[in-house]
This record gives structure tokens, C-alpha cells and sequence, in this order.
């Protein structure tokens, strides 16, 4: 559950490989469906699943029992929830790290472009790029069946009421796509640019997309968002000329409230732009973090 918008139910959480029948509802079915012993993988996490945040008091509890304000639960349960999901995020660094696998967090509000965006990159990119993709959107497998489409390993989570991808989340869509070493891991978000920016997944980056039909002051409206990321694409520049977009508005906006930020502009659709996002891809790969020195000119001039 998501205390920012009172979200969720992460119970109702399914995982899927796609391969055979499986649309079944069942979370538990979904998990063995994954990891059936056509694919055996050690589990390379060491804890289960929990919902430390879904009990109730029982009916016993005793008389110097103290109930705080809904008020002061609320913040504790978020600050609870939050502290876990960075320590499952910290976990999921690790077990990355390790391995040498890239994961790159990409967020957006929906239809930014992000399904369209990777389906492009993994058909350009061909072998050249080792990538495997999570998909996260709160039903179908409609993402998850597109980027199969190009060929590539693709895990689907569907997050039923959930607005936002978490740790665990992430932890039980890399054992489902067992990334090999060295390669790179897509994560596509659920569409919003709220609740997706609270929640660390122990990724090497986060990529945010706003396409330029969403208007040019989503940075100020949305901050946390554009605070948390890594990289900024503006997507849909072929749509420039019929939209009222100042891509040099966008761009102060974001720098005003994320100075490292790097950005680029670009058309998923037409392929405008892409070189620099295919140069910062192979980028991560030689600099051991992601380089945050990028003067708003040079990135200007990188994405034309
Ligand atoms: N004109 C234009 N359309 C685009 C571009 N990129 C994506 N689209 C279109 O925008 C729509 C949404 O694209 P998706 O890639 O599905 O967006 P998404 O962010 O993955 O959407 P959700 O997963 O629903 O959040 C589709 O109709 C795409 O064809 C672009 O660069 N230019
Ligand atoms: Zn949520
Ligand atoms: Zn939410
Ligand atoms: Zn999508």
C-alpha cells in the first residue's frame, strides 16, 4: 500500500514470465509459475515477502493499550514502510553491484513514452546491448507483450491497485528474469509522476520521461520527481511544432529543482534525439556512476 496516495494492496501483487497460460488472478500460483523447475535459480535473496504494515489490533489487546492519532500513525506507518523499502533497496544495490548488472528506473506520468521509448532502444541497440526488461503497470501484460515482441526477456508485475514499483517488487522481478552478468535491466515503472519518486529500488539510475503534449511545468508541479532523477528525456519532439512546449522553460524548470540532472530531447517515434540517449547508455557502462556535469549548453547541443 502506498501511504502517499492511500493506494494499494500489495497482496494483490502478480509476477509473470508470460510463458504458458498463466493470467490467473492468484498471487501465490503466479510466484510458483515463475519460478517453475523449467528454470531452476537459487533464490538469491535471504527473506520473504512481508506486510508489516497490514495488521490489525486484535480484539484482546489490554487496557493500558494506548491508540495514537490517526495522524501519528499515518506518518509512522510511511516512515516504517519507507525504511524497509530502503533497506530491500539497498539489498537489491548489492545483489546488482555485484553481478555488474545496470538497472535503469524509468518513470514517467502514462503514455510519456516509455513502452515505445525501450522497444525502440532494444531494436536499435540489437545485440550490442544485453538488456532484459520489468514492466510494471497495474494490470494487462500489454508493455510486457511489446518488448517480447523485439525478442528480449521481459517480466511483467502487476501491481492490481498499486500506483508504484518497490524493493520487493523489483527483488521478486529479478529472480523471475535472472539478468546475466554484465547486462542491463529496463524497469518501466507504473505511469505517474507521484508515488514511483518515493520509492528507492536500489536501481544504478532514474530515467524520467515528459513528453511535451503534458505542457512544460511538470517539473515545478511534480518537484519529487524530477529531484530523484538521474536523467531527464523530454519524449514527442516530432510533435513540437502543434504543441504550446518551451523545451528551454522545461529545462530551467528542471534545473531549478535538480541542478545535477542531465537531459536530453528526443522522439521515440521518428528516432530524433536518440544518439544521446544511446551515448549516455553506453556512458554508464565506462564511468563507474553516472556523470552529473553536463552544462545545460552541452546537453542542448548533445540532443540534436
Ligand atoms: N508522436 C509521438 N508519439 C509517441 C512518441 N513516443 C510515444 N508515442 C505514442 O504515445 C503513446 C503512449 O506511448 P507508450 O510508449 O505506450 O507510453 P508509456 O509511457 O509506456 O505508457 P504507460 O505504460 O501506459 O504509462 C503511444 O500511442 C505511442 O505511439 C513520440 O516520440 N512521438
Ligand atoms: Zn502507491
Ligand atoms: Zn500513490
Ligand atoms: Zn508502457
Amino acid at each position: 500500500m502506498c501511504t502517499t496516495c492511500g493506494c494499494g494492496d500489495e497482496a494483490n501483487t502478480r509476477v509473470s514470465s508470460l510463458e504458458g497460460t498463466g493470467h490467473t488472478p492468484e498471487h501465490e500460483q503466479l510466484r510458483l509459475h515463475v519460478n517453475d523447475p523449467g528454470h531452476p535459480h537459487p533464490h538469491p535473496h535471504d527473506h520473504e515477502h512481508s506486510h508489516p504494515h497490514d495488521h490489525d489490533h486484535g480484539p484482546d489487546h489490554g487496557p493500558g493499550h494506548h491508540h495514537p492519532s490517526p495522524n501519528t500513525e499515518t506518518i509512522s506507518l510511511e516512515q516504517n514502510l519507507l525504511a524497509k523499502n530502503d533497506l530491500l533497496a539497498a539489498r537489491n544495490r548489492g545483489w546488482l553491484e555485484g553481478r555488474g548488472i545496470r538497472a535503469f528506473n524509468v518513470m514517467s506520468s502514462p503514455g510519456a513514452g516509455k513502452t515505445t521509448l525501450l522497444v525502440r532502444t532494444l531494436a536499435d541497440l540489437g545485440e550490442s546491448l544485453r538488456a532484459g526488461v520489468i514492466e510494471g503497470d497495474q494490470e494487462t501484460s500489454l508493455d510486457a507483450d511489446r518488448i517480447r515482441a523485439v525478442g528480449r526477456p521481459v517480466i511483467q508485475i502487476n501491481t492490481g491497485a498499486g500506483c508504484h514499483l518497490d524493493a520487493d517488487m523489483l527483488r521478486r522481478g529479478l529472480d523471475a528474469l535472472d539478468p546475466g552478468p554484465g547486462s542491463t535491466v529496463f524497469i518501466e515503472n507504473v505511469g505517474n509522476l507521484v508515488c514511483p519518486a518515493l520509492f528507492d529500488l536500489g536501481e544504478t539510475a532514474k530515467v524520467v520521461i515528459v513528453s511535451v503534449t503534458e505542457g512544460d511545468d511538470k517539473p515545478q508541479k511534480y518537484p519529487h520527481m524530477f529531484m530523484a532523477a538521474d536523467l531527464v528525456i523530454i519524449n514527442k519532439s516530432d510533435l513540437l511544432p502543434y504543441v504550446d512546449f518551451d523545451v528551454d522553460a522545461c529545462l530551467r524548470r528542471i534545473r531549478q529543482v535538480n541542478p545535477r540532472a542531465e537531459f536530453l530531447t528526443v522522439s521515440a517515434a521518428t528516432g530524433e534525439g536518440l544518439r544521446a540517449w544511446y551515448d549516455w547508455l553506453g556512458g554508464t557502462t565506462s564511468r563507474s556512476g553516472i556523470s552529473r556535469s553536463d552544462s545545460l549548453t552541452d546537453s542542448l547541443t548533445d540532443a540534436h
